[in-house]
């Protein structure tokens, strides 16, 4: 049997002024000195992390030596922050090509896959954490505790534990080859902007940059405006114009190699452009222009939908198309992987592919907005992987959303991927210890947008749990057990928890049903008086006498347009169109008959009853886990699901004795009665 040398970390640091010791574990593995020589010809403050990694964490035969070289004009198969490893060999075009060596070495090592013959280049040029962060400490949609950068205007000071708890956070994303951090929310404050906070930027600017991290800023469109310096902020106007490029100018001299800004503009009520009369091209390019120079990007938002009789999901792509090569070429437009926003489940966003002139980004969202916070277990990467796998065909057959956003389609000045952060100061980082798994799943589908699922699971599982348990429990049988009694039902849980959440929640392409603002929990029915529509679940699931679901077929709203043949046919036909997709696409009856016979109502209630099912699943597979992994973890993930558990059947009764009400079909009785 081959040997896996696994490796948890139970990293301990101080996290913040307002808490004491934390214990923050993650994927990377603890010291394990193996007395190894490591030989660099050079010497920088990132090549000195990747040999203290190594000599901390390498697991060989004491005394091997491991070579280190980087060369800036060999290695012509690389790109810049690729590697190759072979026989104790790191080899690199720049320093981070190195670092990032080192941990793929220590990574394959401890998850026993080969560490020779290996050449790796990312996907993206630019790998993201965007981070909902306000600066008064909260965190937009965040369900892991208080931010780890900000804590409000009365406590910028950089303390000791700021700066280990930022060594901590680089480390573990350069890891995974995370290169970039959007450090505050893109509901952006204009202070962001002030020397205060710019200070404190540059404080973790000067910590992640060894690690290869840059810092971006989410900033406000009207922030000349909001900061009391000029009367407008219209892109067109000489002083507006002039403001920007003194404000970046001041931003470069204090972080020289900062990496650009984030906007979310006209959108959600936040100004930009069109407040003057301008297009969101006017807007990016005039941030663009300032940019420049100093070669930043900007990442612009297509998140934006107005409260008008057009429907939510064509309006990204009717606003962005016309726009098409009317961007400067180091704007990224930033897409959600969804027309709509994050749900559970969407078919892929039809602006991918479909910009052939424009740099495009796609934006996933760890944290759990729409799939229980932190407390469902749900891995993301299947739901991320579906996206990047579809095919648009906007450059013929294959023209996937990962070929068509990292440059193997389309000429792209710059490539880029983006995640929102589910990072806070709770203890384990992310709320709930499986929420790790999806920010490494990001990292690990930002370098490589193909990776399986089940690898990324298979991983993380062995980095987070092995070596742990297998010390703990001193058991000879250990290894041999391991994988047959742990790793392979907990992957398997992992691998099904996507599909769960979206049978117990939204199936058969149900979306935005979920209870308002807080977004925990069911609430088809919620539309008081006054509020938006398009804010309502009414608006979304069209659920009355005659049947339920939203048509944007080309008789209904026409959204299916916006795709490409043959994925218009595809969708617009109920024979074609995916189960997964029916009601995103199509208003059926109630009685209307399945491909399986069952009826529309009935299909219903059995997608919500499994949902209910596999996860009372997880819960068997986890309690016969407990003899593997040490009782903390153990018994917070138990309640955990015990919480999630019930949640999900509070879902599917909400939801049954909802549309129940326009249905007036029975509830299968071979499944369980609402409660
Ligand atoms: O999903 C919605 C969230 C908002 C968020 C917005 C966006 C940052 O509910 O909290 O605002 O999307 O992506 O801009």
């Amino acid at each position: 049997m081959k040997k896996l040398n696994l490796i948890i970390i139970v990293v301990v640091l101080a996290a913040s002024s307002v808490q004491a010791q934390i214990s923050h574990e993650l994927w990377l593995g603890e010291q394990t000195p193996a007395a190894v020589n490591v030989v660099s010809v050079k010497s920088s403050p990132t090549l000195e992390i990747a040999k203290k990694e190594l000599q901390d964490r390498f697991v060989g035969t004491p005394g091997s030596t491991i070579r280190i070289l980087v060369d800036k004009k060999g290695n012509n198969d690389l790109k810049t922050d690729g590697y190759k490893l072979d026989n104790n060999t790191i080899k690199a075009k720049s320093d981070i090509g190195a670092l990032y060596g080192a941990y793929a070495l220590l990574r394959r090592q401890q998850t026993g896959e080969p560490v020779s013959g290996v050449v790796s280049n990312p996907s993206y040029e630019r790998r993201i954490l965007d981070h909902w962060d306000n600066l008064d400490g909260s965190v937009e949609r965040g369900y892991a505790g208080n931010s780890i950068f900000w804590h409000g205007k009365d406590s910028l000071a950089v303390l000791p534990s700021d700066r280990k708890l930022w060594h901590e956070y680089a480390r573990a994303n350069c890891s995974i080859g995370i290169n970039g951090s959007v450090i505050n929310n893109v509901n952006a404050s204009p202070l962001v902007l002030t020397d205060a906070y710019l200070q404190r930027v540059k404080a973790i600017a000067d910590i992640l940059r060894p690690y290869g991290i840059k810092i971006y800023l989410s900033v406000n469109f009207a922030s000349p405006v909001a900061l009391k310096e000029l009367s407008t902020a219209d892109p067109l106007d000489g002083k507006v114009i002039s403001w920007w490029s003194q404000k970046v100018k001041e931003i470069y001299s204090i972080i020289p190699d900062f990496g650009g800004f984030l906007v979310k503009a006209s959108s959600e009520g936040q100004p930009g452009p069109q407040n003057y009369g301008r297009s969101h091209a006017e807007g990016a390019n005039m941030l663009a222009d300032a940019l420049k120079p100093y070669d930043g990007i900007v990442m612009w938002r297509a998140f934006v939908y107005t409260a008008n009789d057009e429907d939510r999901a064509k309006q990204a792509y009717a606003e962005f198309t016309p726009l098409d090569g009317k961007f400067r070429d180091n704007v990224i437009i930033q897409v959600k992987n969804g027309p709509i926003d994050f749900q559970p489940r969407e078919p892929f966003s039809p602006l991918f592919g479909a910009m052939k002139k424009t740099s495009v980004m796609v934006e996933f969202q760890i944290t759990q907005e729409y799939l229980g916070h932190s407390t469902h277990l749900v891995f993301l990467s299947p739901m991320w992987e579906e996206c990047l796998k579809s095919d648009t065909y906007q450059n013929g057959k294959g023209s996937t959303v990962a070929k068509c956003t990292d440059g193997s389609i389309y000429d792209q000045a710059h490539t880029a991927i983006a995640g929102v952060s589910n990072i806070g100061l709770d203890s384990n980082w992310c709320g709930h210890p499986f929420a790790q798994a999806n920010w490494y799943a990001f990292g690990r589908l930002a370098w490589n947008n193909e990776l399986a699922s089940e690898q990324i699971a298979d991983e993380w599982l062995k980095l987070s749990f092995h070596k742990d348990a297998a010390k703990m429990k001193n058991n000879l049988d250990y290894a041999a057990n391991w994988s047959r009694h742990f790793l392979q039902p907990v992957k398997q849980m992992m691998l099904d928890s996507r599909e769960a959440a979206v049978n117990y929640m939204m199936p058969l392409g149900l979306h935005h049903i979920m209870s308002a603002n807080g977004h925990y929990g069911p609430g088809p029915w919620w539309a008081p008086k006054g509020v938006r529509s398009d804010w309502t679940p009414p608006y979304y699931h069209q659920a009355d006498k005659n049947g339920i679901g939203f048509d944007r077929t080309i008789q209904g709203s026409g959204a299916v347009r916006q795709y490409h043949e043959p994925v218009l046919s595809k969708f617009n036909n109920l024979a074609t169109c995916p189960d997964k997709y029916l009601l995103w696409f199509h208003h059926l009856p109630w009685n209307y008959k399945m491909k399986d016979g069952h009826t529309l109502w009935d299909a219903l209630c059995y997608h919500y009853d499994k949902g209910v099912k596999q996860v009372r699943s997880f819960q068997k597979i986890w309690d016969r886990v407990a003899p593997f992994i040490d009782s903390s973890r153990f018994l917070e993930v138990q309640m955990k699901l015990r919480y999630q558990c019930a949640n999900a059947i509070l879902w599917k009764d909400a939801c049954l004795l909802y549309f129940q009400q326009f249905s007036r079909m029975a509830i299968p009785y071979d499944i369980e009665r609402p409660v």
